[in-house]
């Protein structure tokens, strides 16, 4: 993807420059700091900033006072008055005091990678669990970076636009903050304890639970939308979703399934976000099944792969039995399509194909089934026989003498479940 510039020019938008530092360490991550940076213009441009140049700098280490090195602080200066620029975003989290010692030398908006997620996810925020949950990982995000403030305290909290927690939250001192970080988590205690309620009836009913995970803008919404004809937003942008929406979604053969679509996932996400998060990001944890959606056209189709596995692992979801859904195959050159590994698990697939919509179904359908067993139930236990019927898919009835011997198809959690009433009856040959 080429870098985009724009050239109409509005009163309130940030005229930004971008700015990556490539250290050592960074390096060491294995994380192509150009795809990062590619990123990073796309996630200025979500939050409606315009982008007008790039910076790079490769050194060592950070500089502790400026983060990048001086004479790269004063090429900053230079490309910001010559395009008019009045913020900076860096791909790399700064520290507070680099955060001031940049503002003060420069006289420009300084902004992270976190910062502007954090930004985005603000404008993003609808439902009352969204505003309280951004709200707090913007102020948790914030408090370290008071230290020694002073009144620039409000000037920090800006963010992109009019955006983020507001002057008037931040024009207090730290104690407000951590007094409101307290009230954040009591409300949000109360939110999450309703959401526990719906989930706990939604498990009572017996419903099966598949959630749609994988990177920003995969496509989780729109096959969310394709397959439930559910009404959400879809958009050609980063963190398009951030509240879960659940459908029901009818299998092959019509077993019904509950399908969540989730907050996308990018490399580096805010650890903050993802704390306060957690309560909607466990709607991953219940699924009984996760579709991993992943965008096969991305040049970064590998990393963002590796990227939602890794953040699933900190869910503890790494578990739960996955389909990766290899989608928008109708925007990949043949060499891509040809690099995708296939196999059981593994469907390629473009979101607007209807006969991929099906395939995707039948494949939930066969993932949920699960395998077939065989019964032997003695003719005078009728409890065992019904519980067959109301737990599995009877295939096959046939009678031996007193005994009734039933082919039944059971999925993994059901026998789990009543394994301890069913396996005395299991017929080995
Ligand atoms: N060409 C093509 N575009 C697709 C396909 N699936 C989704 N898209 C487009 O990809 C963009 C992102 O789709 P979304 O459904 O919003 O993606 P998402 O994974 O929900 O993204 P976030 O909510 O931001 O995490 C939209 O412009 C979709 O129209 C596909 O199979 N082919
Ligand atoms: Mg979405």
């Amino acid at each position: 993807m080429a870098i985009t510039t724009h050239d109409t020019e509005t009163d309130v938008q940030d005229r930004a420059i971008l700015v990556s530092l490539v250290t050592d360490k960074i390096k060491r991550t294995g994380i192509d700091p150009e795809l990062s940076l590619q990123e990073l213009v796309q996630l200025a441009e979500t939050a409606g900033v315009e982008v007008l140049d790039v910076l790079r700098q490769n050194k060592e280490t950070p500089d502790s006072r400026w983060f990048i090195g001086k004479g790269k602080v004063e090429e900053l200066r230079m490309a910001a008055d010559a395009l008019g620029a009045n913020t900076a975003i860096f791909d790399q989290e700064l520290s507070g005091a680099q955060v001031r010692n940049l503002e003060e030398a420069l006289d420009l908006k300084i902004i992270d990678r976190t910062q502007l997620i954090l930004d985005i996810f603000a404008g993003r925020a609808k439902t009352r669990e969204g505003i309280i949950q951004v709200e707090l990982a913007q102020l948790s995000y914030l408090l370290p970076r008071l230290s020694g403030q002073g009144k620039n305290l409000s000037r920090l909290g800006g963010g992109i636009g009019t955006r983020g927690p507001g002057e008037s939250k931040l024009e207090t001192d730290r104690r407000h903050i951590r007094d409101r970080i307290t009230e954040l988590k009591r409300q949000l205690d109360e939110v999450v304890k309703t959401r526990e309620l719906h989930r706990e009836r939604r498990r009572k009913a017996g419903a099966v639970q598949v959630a749609l995970v994988g990177y920003t803008n995969a496509g989780k919404s729109t096959l969310l939308k394709q397959l439930t004809d559910a009404d959400v937003y879809i958009e050609n942008q980063l963190f398009a979703t951030l509240d879960p929406t659940s459908r029901v979604l009818e299998l092959a053969g019509g077993k019904e399934v509950v399908l969540t679509d989730t907050v996308g996932f990018i490399q580096n996400l805010p650890h903050d976000l993802v704390a306060s998060f957690r309560a909607t990001l466990e709607e991953v944890n219940e699924a009984n099944l996760v579709l991993h959606v992943v965008d096969a056209s991305s040049p970064m189709r590998e990393e963002q792969m590796e990227i939602v596995q890794s953040i699933l692992q900190d869910l503890g979801a790494s578990g739960t039995p996955q389909i990766v859904l290899f989608n928008k195959i109708d925007l990949c050159q043949p060499v891509q399509l040809e690099m995708l590994p296939t196999g059981t698990g593994y469907l390629k697939i473009s979101a607007f194909n209807p006969e991929d919509l099906t395939r995707i179904t039948e494949m939930i359908a066969d993932e949920l089934a699960g395998d077939t067993l065989n019964f032997r139930i003695p003719g005078d236990r009728g409890d065992i026989s019904s519980l067959l019927y109301r737990v599995g898919e009877v295939l096959e009835t046939t009678y031996d003498e007193n005994d009734v011997l039933y082919n039944v198809r059971l999925n993994k959690e059901d026998y789990d479940k009543w394994g301890y009433m069913l396996a005395d009856f299991v017929d080995q040959q």
